[in-house]
């Protein structure tokens, strides 16, 4: 029998794939990682790279969480699964996924067997996943799968790049997305335009010194 805690988890998941909520009460993407440990590489922190919450919230996401529902129009959800120590829990998540209206799946793991990635885009195929190597060590047990078993995934700790990519996905089908991913990639490209025409009239040395003082 499994802890209480745990059943009760999956009888929720269950619960809201047969509820056939609309797509605008429904989060659009799921972030799953196998520890709470790898929050700082999912969420992104001040001391690290920035992540997929931050990416998310960057381009208007909102967090669906247990007590909220955003009024955001696209919102996203997140869950610690432990492939190895609730394969239960990894096994009703994925399964119930495209019933409970997510359309893309971002899943990060760490250490040597990191298996949730892989795990869950077999069993919620062919709903996309894309896999996040929590750590380098992780980068082969992520993108190492069989020919017929699918994953895209990302470089090791790029779960920022995980979410644009599921952003892409979901911007085939809304054109607001679309425009928001556009944006903000010019700002992006204007920066890289702005720090070349500076670099060039300020000269290496000047504009070296003036970056050391105002870094
Ligand atoms: C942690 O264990 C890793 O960062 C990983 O995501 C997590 C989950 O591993 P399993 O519990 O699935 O083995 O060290």
């Amino acid at each position: 029998m499994e802890p209480e805690a745990l059943e009760r988890l999956r009888a929720a998941l269950e619960r809201e794939a047969e509820l056939d909520r609309p797509a605008e009460e429904t989060p659009d993407v799921g972030i799953i990682m196998g520890s709470d440990s790898d929050l700082d590489v999912m969420m992104g922190s001040e001391q690290g790279r920035p992540g997929a919450y931050d990416a998310l919230t960057a381009l208007g996401f909102a967090e669906q969480t247990a007590e909220e529902l955003p009024d955001e129009r696209f919102t996203f959800e997140t869950y610690v699964i432990s492939a190895h120590r609730t394969p239960g829990l990894m096994y009703t998540y994925a399964e119930t996924a495209a019933d409970r209206g997510l359309e893309v799946l971002i899943a990060g793991a760490g250490g040597k067997s990191a298996d949730l990635p892989n795990m869950t885009a077999s069993i919620a195929y062919p709903l996309p996943v894309i896999g996040v190597p929590v750590q380098e060590k992780s980068l082969q047990s992520v993108i190492g799968m069989p020919q017929g078993a699918p994953i895209v995934a990302v470089d090791a700790g790029k779960s920022y790049n995980a979410a644009l990519s599921a952003v892409q996905i979901l911007a085939r089908q809304h054109e607001e997305l679309r425009e928001r991913l556009t944006a903000q990639h010019d700002a992006l490209r204007e920066a890289v335009a702005t720090t070349s025409t500076e670099l060039h009239a300020l000269g290496t040395e000047g504009f070296s010194a003036r970056r050391d003082s105002d870094p």
